[in-house]
C-alpha cells in the first residue's frame, strides 16, 4: 500500500473515540523471555484470556511470530479470533500499531508513528527495537488501508486519548520528555496532533500514574467515558506518591474546557494495592543488560483504567485486590449500555501495561 505525504486533518481524517463502533480488536502474542516471567507462559494464558473475552464482542487478531504460531494456534483456538504471522520485539500493540483514523466516506487509514522504545537510549525499555517499528506498517498492509507516516515523530497511542470530538488528553510527563521529541517545543507538538488526528484541543495533564515504565503514559492513569467525562486513577491517601499526581491532574481537569467549550466531569476510580511483584515472579524474568529490570521493591503501576472499550464490552483488568468490585461496578455505572467483564490483569501487569496496553481498537468506516 501506498505512503502517504500528507496529513489526515488535510485529507478529512481524524482519530475516532474509543466508543465508535470496531471492525476488531488487534493484539500481539507475548513471548520475549526478558519481559515476560516463565518464557511467557503466564502472560499467554492471561493475554488469551483476554483475547477470548474481547471475541465474545469483535473480531480479535493475533500477531504471533514464527516461533509461538502453532501454540498460539492451539491456545486461541476460537471462533471470531484471526492468527496471523509477524515479527514484533513485543506484545504492545497499542504503542507499535497504527493509530486508524477515519473520514465521512467510509475510508480507514492510519498513522504510523515513530517508536523508540519508550526512551531509546534514554530510559527506554529494550533494544533493538526495530522489529516494533515495522508493526504499524505491517497491520495496515494487511488491512490494505493506507499510511501515514510522522517523520521521525515519536509517539505511542497509550500516551494519548480523544474524545472523537476535537479533544485530545495527555501528559507532559511522556510527550514532553526529553527521550521522545527533544527537538520540539510544547507547541510544536501540539502541532502535530493537531495535524495527525485532527483534534484541536490538547489537554496535559502533568503527570501519569506513579512508576510507570512508559513515562506516565495517560491510558494507565485517566481516560474518556464519553464526550466531557473523564475517569481519573485516584488515592485519597496523602502518602501515596500517586497523592499529588492525582491532585495535579483534577486541578487541570477543573480549569480547562475542552475543544466544545465544555468543562470536565470527573469520576474517580480507586487505585488498586499498592501491588509489588513477588521476588519468585522477579526471578522468572531473564536478566538482560538494557532490558528493564524487575525488583520486588519497586511498586507496580497497576490501575483499573487501563481498560480497552469494544463493540457492546468493556474489558478491564482484576488484580485478585479488595478494589475488584467496587472498580467494576464504578466501570459498570458509566458504561450502562456495555456489558463489564473483568480479566486478571497481574501477570499482564508484571511486563509493564495491562489490557488497553496490549491492544488497539480498528474503527469500522463510517459513512455520513
Ligand atoms: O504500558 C505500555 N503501554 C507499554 C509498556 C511496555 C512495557 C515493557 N516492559
Amino acid at each position: 500500500m501506498s505512503t502517504l505525504h500528507s496529513t489526515p486533518r488535510a485529507d478529512g481524517f481524524y482519530m475516532p473515540a474509543e466508543w465508535a463502533t470496531q471492525t476488531q480488536t488487534w493484539m500481539i502474542w507475548p513471548e520475549r523471555p526478558d519481559n515476560w516471567r516463565l518464557g511467557g507462559k503466564p502472560a499467554q494464558a492471561a493475554h488469551a484470556a483476554v483475547a477470548k473475552a474481547i471475541a465474545r464482542f469483535e473480531p480479535v487478531t493475533v500477531a504471533v511470530s514464527a516461533a509461538q504460531y502453532e501454540n498460539a494456534r492451539v491456545r486461541l483456538d476460537v471462533a471470531n479470533i484471526r492468527v496471523v504471522e509477524m515479527s514484533s520485539d513485543d506484545a504492545w500493540v497499542r504503542d507499535t500499531g497504527p493509530t486508524f483514523v477515519i473520514n465521512d466516506s467510509g475510508e480507514v487509514r492510519g498513522v504510523h508513528w515513530g517508536f523508540n522504545s519508550w526512551g531509546g537510549f534514554e530510559g527506554g525499555l529494550y533494544s533493538p527495537w526495530n522489529r516494533d517499528e515495522q508493526v504499524a506498517s505491517k497491520v495496515l498492509e494487511i488491512e490494505r488501508c493506507q499510511e501515514y507516516r510522522t517523520e521521525g515523530f515519536v509517539l505511542e497511542g497509550g500516551s494519548i486519548h480523544v474524545d472523537g470530538e476535537g479533544t485530545l488528553i495527555t501528559t507532559e510527563e511522556c510527550l514532553l520528555n526529553h527521550n521522545r521529541n527533544p527537538h520540539l517545543s510544547r507547541e510544536q507538538i501540539e502541532a502535530v496532533l493537531r495535524e495527525q488526528l485532527a483534534v484541536e484541543q490538547i489537554v496535559w495533564l502533568p503527570d501519569g500514574l506513579y512508576n510507570d515504565e512508559t513515562d506516565g503514559h495517560v491510558d494507565n492513569f485517566c481516560c474518556y467515558v464519553r464526550p466531557g467525562e473523564v475517569l481519573l486513577a485516584w488515592t485519597d491517601d496523602p502518602q501515596d506518591p500517586n497523592y499529588p499526581r492525582c491532585q495535579a491532574a483534577m486541578q487541570v481537569l477543573e480549569n480547562t474546557r475542552d475543544a466544545k467549550g465544555r468543562t470536565f466531569k470527573v469520576h474517580k476510580m480507586p487505585i488498586p494495592g499498592p501491588l509489588y511483584a513477588t521476588e519468585e515472579e522477579c526471578a522468572g524474568v531473564d536478566a538482560v543488560d538494557g532490558t528493564q529490570e524487575r525488583n520486588p521493591s519497586v511498586r507496580l503501576a497497576g490501575s483499573y483504567v487501563n481498560f480497552l472499550i469494544v463493540n457492546g464490552g468493556i474489558i478491564a483488568p482484576s488484580f485478585d485486590d479488595p478494589m475488584d468490585a467496587q472498580a467494576k461496578a464504578i466501570l459498570q455505572a458509566l458504561f450502562p449500555e456495555h456489558e463489564v467483564v473483568m480479566v486478571p490483569g497481574r501477570e499482564l501487569l508484571l511486563g509493564g501495561g495491562n489490557i488497553h496496553c496490549l491492544t488497539q481498537q480498528q474503527p469500522a468506516p463510517r459513512r455520513v
